[in-house]
């Protein structure tokens, strides 16, 4: 069975996570926090979260693992057969995950974790994502989907990378660098569904672990 490790505060995590609930694949979690320690970092050498374990051994960076969970288990696709309309969404994935989401994580020491980020680099997020967000809504569909009238893996790392690139921007900049866009209320209507519900519940649950940790 795979085992998936990481945190479920971890958007990275979570991504994974949404899509095994949605595959509907058993699988087994792992608790496992970003310590850097020799175990963690045999697994994943960048002592990243999340990854996984499987009889034939372990794999990290998530979207190797939904594409190797998509490719072993083709069962409930999350991905369309026709290999323009694939590289479309994987396209749509690159963009949040490259474009959007890791200049916004500069941001997250000072925006979630009470640590200080200087305005050269808050100078350079912004620069970086008034150039990516146009160019993401330009491919992005919300319809309802985000490439879409389907949910597919684009989703999975949409909904969980969206609520942080906002939230990010809203403390440090004073605004919602997404607001333009219908995230807000793709958010939403991703929420509904009950795998959404289940990685809520479960995020929600290790905040409060986390809060209590070193305590
Ligand atoms: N590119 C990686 C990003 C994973 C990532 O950044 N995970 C964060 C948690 S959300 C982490 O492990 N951070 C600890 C660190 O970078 O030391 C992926 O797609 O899995």
């Amino acid at each position: 069975m795979i085992k998936l490790c990481g945190f479920a505060v971890s958007n990275y995590y979570n991504k994974v996570k949404l899509a095994l609930l949605e595959k509907g694949i058993p699988f087994e979690e792992q608790l496992v926090w970003t310590d850097r320690s020799p175990t963690l970092l045999a697994h994943s050498p960048l002592g990243k979260v999340p990854y996984i374990e499987t009889e034939h051994g372990s794999l990290c960076e998530s979207q190797a693992i939904i594409d190797y969970i998509e490719h072993r288990f083709p069962e409930h696709s999350l991905m369309p057969v026709d290999p323009y309309a694939a590289a479309k969404l994987r396209e749509l994935i690159t963009f949040i995950e490259l474009h959007l989401e890791l200049p916004a994580r500069e941001l997250y020491a000072e925006a979630f974790f009470g640590g200080k980020v200087s305005d050269e680099v808050k100078a350079k997020v912004e620069k970086q994502l008034g150039r990516s967000i146009p160019a993401f809504a330009s491919l992005a569909k919300f319809d309802p989907f985000v490439g879409g009238k389907e949910f597919t893996l684009a989703d999975c790392a949409a909904v969980v990378h969206f609520p942080l690139v906002s939230m990010a921007t809203k403390i440090i900049y004073g605004r919602d660098f997404l607001a333009e866009l219908p995230t807000r209320e793709y958010v939403k209507h991703i929420s509904e569904r009950p795998a959404m519900q289940k990685v809520n519940a479960d995020r929600k649950a290790n905040q409060e672990l986390m809060a209590t940790r070193g305590k």
